[in-house]
């Protein structure tokens, strides 16, 4: 853990001076995903790969930012899939952006096992939400805490985080531009619910979770399968399943709330086949995660 809050807090000074240092610009490359890289995606992918490995705790790593698996120490312990920027739109505007990361172990006993774990399967995950020295770890039947990092540079004051029961409060997010490419079953669900509810929406998803786990509501990146573009639709989804669903899924469950995919199965439960798939992703207060299943269900019967 101190090797990822290390390397966090390296990420953040960087990301405080990426303006005056440059360092907010494309780098010219493209990811595994086909996304455009920022400069700052390279500097948080050097910095938490050096971080992870000087720890001698980590077999190996899975990285959005690395096509390939990332191996590290063969007597290590641990698999750390992470997302060392997340939000990389934000980055050009010094907006927040999102550090986040979830961690299983190793199987010491029997065969040598795969590192393809289900989020059921990690032990912890977390996510800090960058510039803001904010940090959010849920440990596996432990709960879910937030810390604040201090004028000591230390993270401190850990407030157990439960999803609010009253819906007074809540919030949606998505990405509004979005819903006519949604499935029937989600355009017509937001239409019923979306003027019951606060919008709010800042484009990084450890951003946007941050909110909604204070808050409570939903957080929601639907399959895109009615985009009058066909090539532009993406039935299984946009956000990847092991470093950034899984994570928000398994701090939301140990907070109180529930996350599922397009078609209503628990993200958690998603046994992966790459590193690198992708999945729909309904996350938050149970009510409304499983009203949308039941929206989804209704339209597709
Ligand atoms: P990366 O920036 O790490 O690729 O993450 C994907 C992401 O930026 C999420 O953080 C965010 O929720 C979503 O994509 C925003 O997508 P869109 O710009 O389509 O709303």
């Amino acid at each position: 853990m101190d090797a990822l809050i290390g390397a966090a807090k390296h990420i953040e000074e960087y990301y405080l001076t990426g303006a005056l240092k440059g360092n907010t610009g494309l780098a010219g490359a493209i990811n595994v995903q086909g996304e455009d890289v920022f400069r700052m995606d390279q500097i948080a992918q050097e910095i938490t790969v050096h971080y992870l490995k000087t720890s001698g705790r980590v077999i190996h790593a899975i990285s959005e930012e690395s096509e390939e698996i990332v191996p590290m120490n063969a007597e290590g312990r641990y698999f750390v899939y992470f997302d060392p920027l997340d939000g990389s739109s934000n980055v050009p505007h010094g907006l927040p952006v999102g550090f986040m990361f979830g961690v299983a172990r190793r199987n010491l006993e029997g065969a040598e096992d795969n590192h393809l774990r289900a989020g059921r399967d990690y032990l912890a995950a977390g996510m800090f939400v960058i510039p803001t020295g904010t940090f959010t770890l849920a440990l596996k039947d432990a709960g879910t805490w937030r810390f604040h990092i201090d004028d000591t540079d230390e993270f401190v004051k850990p407030r157990r985080m439960i999803l609010p029961e009253d819906p007074k409060g809540w919030e949606l997010s998505f990405n509004s531009a979005n819903r006519h490419t949604y499935a029937k079953g989600i355009q017509s669900w937001i239409e019923q619910n979306e003027r019951k509810y606060s919008f709010r929406y800042i484009g990084a998803l450890a951003a946007d979770f941050h909110r909604t786990l204070a808050n409570g509501g939903m957080f929601m990146y639907p399959a895109i399968v009615n985009h009058p573009d066909p090539k532009k639709n993406r039935p299984q989804g946009k956000l990847r399943l092991m470093y950034e669903a899984s994570v928000v899924s398994f701090i939301c469950q140990e907070a109180g709330g529930t996350a599922v995919d397009e078609s209503g199965t628990p993200i958690l439960d998603i046994q992966p086949k790459h590193h690198h798939q992708r999945t729909a992703l309904y996350v938050g207060s149970k009510p409304l995660v499983e009203s949308t299943t039941k929206a989804l269900a209704v339209a597709l019967a």
